[in-house]
């Protein structure tokens, strides 16, 4: 059945509140008069894919080749399978792999960009990490089983794909954080809010206007299988300003699952808003343009070829709030 846009449900909620508040006019309130608010439909957005931004292939062309590096990274802490006492999580990942161009990961001052990894607890928005030298922590963990999932990105945030790229471990933290206080990097970057509803939950734009960093639920594992396919949610998070704001950049990480257009029988799903469905089949960003100003919701879903999600620990559908500004 097709979903009903928002616009609809409002249209339709509207309509029988008009029609309830005639007939209470109608009965014993004769004499009130009543003020039917009328909702003003959403400024209009329709979305397009545009080809790769000119920036960005100028970006790829001042890069000298780093595009075409094979950075491989493993993550020497936390070890797979391992147990942490207490709620600090310390990560140590270590970088390999054909490194072209001079590929390296860091800030570069004067522009505040660089290559740099995604690190993602759970299924949280990733928290991005720029100098692997430095320490990175996460501090006020959870009690109980987490994953903690990296994979090495570009400046402008788009994964790098190749084999060895991404890596998942999976541990378990005793005695844990305080529950009510948020999970943070020792930069205190938020990573989850422990405040909300749990994860996998489709988000409403309207929920959290403020985007990421407000309404992020407490944060454990999903039952993931690390052998069966996983999508895993990159890009857009958060606040999307400036250049970024328009186009907006798809991006998602796939394990053990090809796509149809690459080959295999899998495809992305991507809703946004509580628009119609539309379908990703090759294993590359698309860059979206026509986004109005405010909150967006940004959901993706890993697809069989029976068009049927995949359930893999509710990690292959996630959803994220976002705030476009203009
Ligand atoms: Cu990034």
């Amino acid at each position: 059945m097709r979903r009903l846009t928002r616009w609809q449900v409002l249209l339709i909620l509207n309509t029988s509140a008009m029609v309830f508040l005639a007939a209470c006019s109608a009965g014993e309130n004769k004499n009130q008069t009543t003020a039917v608010t009328t909702v003003s439909p959403p400024a209009s957005q329709t979305l397009q894919i545009l080809p790769r931004p000119q920036r960005i292939s100028d970006m790829i062309n001042q890069r000298g080749g780093q595009d075409d590096a094979k950075p491989v990274l493993k993550i020497v802490a936390p070890a797979d399978q391992s147990t942490i006492n207490g709620s600090t999580v310390r990560v140590r990942l270590t970088l390999s792999g054909e490194l072209t161009g001079g590929y390296k990961t860091g800030k570069d001052p004067s522009t505040d960009m660089g290559n740099h990894v995604h690190v993602i607890l759970d299924n949280q928005p990733y928290e991005a990490y720029y100098n692997l030298d430095q320490p990175f922590e996460l501090r006020n963990v959870a009690a109980g089983k987490h994953t903690l999932r990296v994979f090495p990105s570009r400046p402008w945030h788009e994964s790098y794909k190749n084999d060895g790229a991404f890596q998942m471990v999976t541990f378990t933290v005793t005695g844990g954080g305080d529950p009510s206080k948020p999970t943070t990097t020792n930069t205190g970057q938020v990573v989850a809010n422990n405040n909300a509803s749990p994860a996998g939950s489709p988000a409403s734009p309207a929920a959290s206007p403020a985007g990421e960093g407000q309404d992020m639920p407490s944060s454990t594992a999903g039952d993931v299988d690390p052998t069966k396919p996983l999508l895993t949610y990159s890009r857009p998070k958060g606040e999307n300003k400036g250049p970024d704001a328009d186009p907006i950049m798809i991006d998602f990480w796939l394990s053990n699952a090809k796509l149809r257009g690459d080959g295999g029988e899998y495809r992305v799903r991507y809703i946004i808003d509580d628009d119609e469905p539309r379908f990703i089949d090759k294993w590359e960003p698309i860059w979206l343009s026509g986004w109005t100003n405010g909150p967006h919701s940004v959901r993706l879903e890993l697809l069989d070829k029976d068009d049927k999600p995949i359930e893999n620990g509710g990690y292959n559908t996630t959803s994220r709030d976002i705030t476009v500004v203009k």
